[in-house]
C-alpha cells in the first residue's frame, strides 16, 4: 500500500527504528507488536532477540538485557510469505497484506508486574458471581486488590507462586448490545496497578438456542475482512466505529470478524458501542495438519487471541476453522483447538464452519461433535443451485446444537443493474439474499446469520470484468459506502425479525 512496486512483494522488509533510552531503575522493557505479518525476527542493537509466527496477534519481547543507556536500534525483519505450512497457508480468498501493519510499543513495566488479568461472570444462569484470576511474571506469593468501585467490590486476591484467583458475590447491571454497560475494574499488586474496562454477562447454548443474558437471541450478523481499499490491513478507530454504525442501521446485532483476528480495538469499540462478536484463527481451508511447526503456530495463534480478547464481554464466539476437509489429522488438530478454548475461557461458546456431504445431504463433520454451535457455509444460488437442499441438509442432520449460516451470498458489481437473473448485478444478488431469507425463515435450527460479506475485499484470485480484483459479495463496495440493493434487504429482513 505504500508503494505501487511492492503492491505484489511477498518476501522480507526490513524496518529500523532508532530511541534513547534511560533506565529508571529496576524495569523491564519490552517491545510490544500488535501484529506483524507473517514470521518476525527482533533485533534490538544488532543482537537477535526472538522470533514470532502468526500475523494477527500480539506478542511482546523482554529486550531489557539489550538496552543501553542513550541511543538505541531496532530492527524487524518481516517475512510476508504465505506458504503451504503457514496460517493461512498459500491459498486463501482475500490479499496477502504483509509486514508491520498494526502499532507497536516500548512498554517499561516493574521488576514484579502484572502479566495477565482476567475477570468474568460465572455462568451459572444466577448474574451474581464475579470470577476474577491474575498472573504475575514471576513466582511471588504476594495479594493482589481487586476492585470494581461502581459496584462496591474491593477484594484481596491471594497470589501464591504468581497466580491467584477469586469468585465473589457482586450484582453487575448486564451488558448487553442495547445496553453496553463497562465498569472500571483495576488490579493492584504491591509494585503494579493494571485497569480495565469490562461488562459482565452471560453466554450459552441451551439446546438449539443461544442464550444471552437468559434469553433466547437470534444472531443478527455480516462477516467482515478488515480489507481497506486505501489502508490495506491497518486501521482506525473512525473506520471501526463506521462499519458499527452500518451495521446498527441494518438492525444487525452480530459480526463474524473473518478469517483471523482483527485488531485488538475492534472487540474494545465493539464492547463500548454493543455489538456482538465471533472471532476466529486463520484455519482456513486445507492447512498442513500433521506438520508439527503448524500445530504449533496454530495453538499459540488460539491462545494469543483468547489471551488479548477475553475480558471482552462483545466476543461471544471462539471459531477454530473454515471449511477444513475432514481428515484424522485435522480432527486431532481442532480438538486441540477447542481443548485450548475450553481452558483458557470456560464460558463461551464454540463454533467453526463445517462441511456438508453433498451426496447425503447432511453435515458430516465429525468436529461437530466437539463443538458448541454449528457454523455452516452454504452458497445456493451462488456455486449451488438448488435452495431446498438446505432445508433438507437441517433437516437430515439430527441436529441437537444452534446453526449459524455462516456464509451466504453472490458476487455484484455496484450500480451494474438489470435482470435479477443476470449475473453480477444488484439485482441478482438481492433476490439470491431475499430467496435465502425466505428459506432459511423455515428452519428451526437457524439461530444465526452473517452473509458473505459487509464489504467488497481485495481478492488476487478474482480477476473477471466485474471483480477486477476484488471479491464483489460485499453488502457494500470497497467504498465502505456504496450500498447494494442486498443491503436493504438484509437490513428490512433484521428489522422485521
Ligand atoms: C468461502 C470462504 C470465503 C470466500 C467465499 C467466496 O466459502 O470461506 O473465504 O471468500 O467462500 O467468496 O467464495
Amino acid at each position: 500500500m505504500e508503494d505501487d512496486q511492492l503492491y505484489y512483494y511477498s518476501d522480507t522488509g526490513l524496518y529500523f527504528r532508532n530511541f534513547k533510552y534511560k533506565n529508571r531503575g529496576e524495569e523491564h522493557v519490552f517491545l510490544h507488536l500488535e501484529g506483524a505479518m507473517y514470521r518476525c525476527y527482533v533485533f534490538m542493537n544488532h543482537e537477535f532477540v526472538g522470533v514470532h509466527d502468526g500475523g494477527s496477534t500480539p506478542f511482546s519481547m523482554d529486550v531489557t538485557e539489550y538496552l543501553k543507556e542513550g541511543e538505541n536500534e531496532i530492527l524487524f525483519s518481516v517475512d510476508t510469505s504465505r506458504e503451504s505450512y503457514r496460517l493461512p497457508m498459500d491459498n486463501t480468498d482475500w490479499f496477502n497484506y504483509g509486514g508491520l501493519y498494526r502499532d507497536i510499543y516500548l512498554l517499561r513495566t516493574p521488576k514484579v508486574f502484572i502479566k495477565d488479568y482476567y475477570a468474568t461472570l460465572v455462568p451459572i444462569q444466577k448474574f451474581d458471581t464475579i470470577h476474577a484470576e491474575v498472573t504475575m511474571n514471576e513466582s511471588v506469593n504476594e495479594t493482589v486488590v481487586f476492585e470494581i468501585a461502581e459496584l462496591g467490590v474491593k477484594e484481596s486476591i491471594e497470589v501464591k507462586d504468581g497466580k491467584g484467583e477469586i469468585s465473589i458475590s457482586a450484582k453487575p447491571e448486564l451488558w448487553s448490545p442495547d445496553s453496553p454497560k463497562l465498569y472500571d475494574v483495576t488490579f493492584t499488586s504491591a509494585s503494579d496497578c493494571v485497569r480495565d474496562k469490562i461488562g459482565f454477562r452471560e453466554i450459552r447454548v441451551e439446546g438449539l438456542n443461544i442464550i444471552l443474558n437468559g434469553k433466547e437471541i437470534f444472531l443478527k450478523g455480516i462477516s467482515i475482512h478488515e480489507d481497506h481499499v486505501d489502508l490495506g490491513k491497518t486501521t482506525n478507530d473512525d473506520i471501526i466505529r463506521q462499519s458499527i454504525n452500518q451495521l446498527k442501521d441494518m438492525y444487525g446485532n452480530f459480526f463474524r470478524l473473518a478469517h483471523y483476528p482483527h485488531t485488538r480495538r475492534f472487540a474494545q469499540i465493539a464492547d463500548e458501542m454493543g455489538v456482538l462478536l465471533w472471532e476466529e484463527v486463520p484455519v482456513y481451508w486445507a492447512i498442513d495438519f500433521k506438520n508439527p511447526a503448524t500445530i504449533k503456530d496454530g495453538q499459540n495463534q488460539l491462545r494469543e487471541l483468547i489471551l488479548r480478547d477475553r475480558n471482552r464481554a462483545s466476543v461471544i464466539i471462539w471459531s477454530v476453522g473454515n471449511e477444513n476437509p475432514d481428515t484424522d489429522e485435522r480432527l486431532e488438530f481442532m480438538i486441540k483447538l477447542v481443548d485450548i478454548c475450553h481452558e483458557l475461557d470456560p464460558t463461551r461458546p464454540t463454533s467453526a464452519a463445517c462441511l456438508v456431504n453433498k451426496v447425503t445431504l447432511r453435515l458430516e463433520d465429525r468436529l461437530m461433535d466437539h463443538l458448541d454451535i454449528i457454523g455452516n457455509n452454504e452458497y445456493y444460488g451462488w456455486y449451488d443451485p438448488n435452495i431446498d437442499e438446505l432445508l433438507d441438509i437441517l433437516d437430515n442432520t439430527n441436529l441437537t446444537k444452534p446453526v449459524i449460516i455462516a456464509e451466504f451470498g453472490a458476487g455484484a458489481k455496484a450500480g451494474y443493474h438489470s435482470t435479477k437473473e443476470s449475473l453480477w448485478s444488484e439485482e441478482f444478488q438481492a433476490e439470491l439474499y431475499r430467496r435465502q431469507y425466505e428459506t432459511m425463515a423455515k428452519s428451526p435450527f437457524i439461530k444465526g446469520t452473517t452473509p458473505w460479506i459487509f464489504y467488497d475485499f481485495r481478492a488476487v484470485r478474482r480477476l473477471n470484468k466485474h471483480q477486477e480484483g476484488f471479491n464483489r459479495k460485499g453488502l457494500i463496495a470497497e467504498d465502505r459506502k456504496t450500498k447494494k440493493l442486498a443491503y436493504y434487504v438484509t437490513q428490512d429482513h433484521y428489522k422485521n425479525m
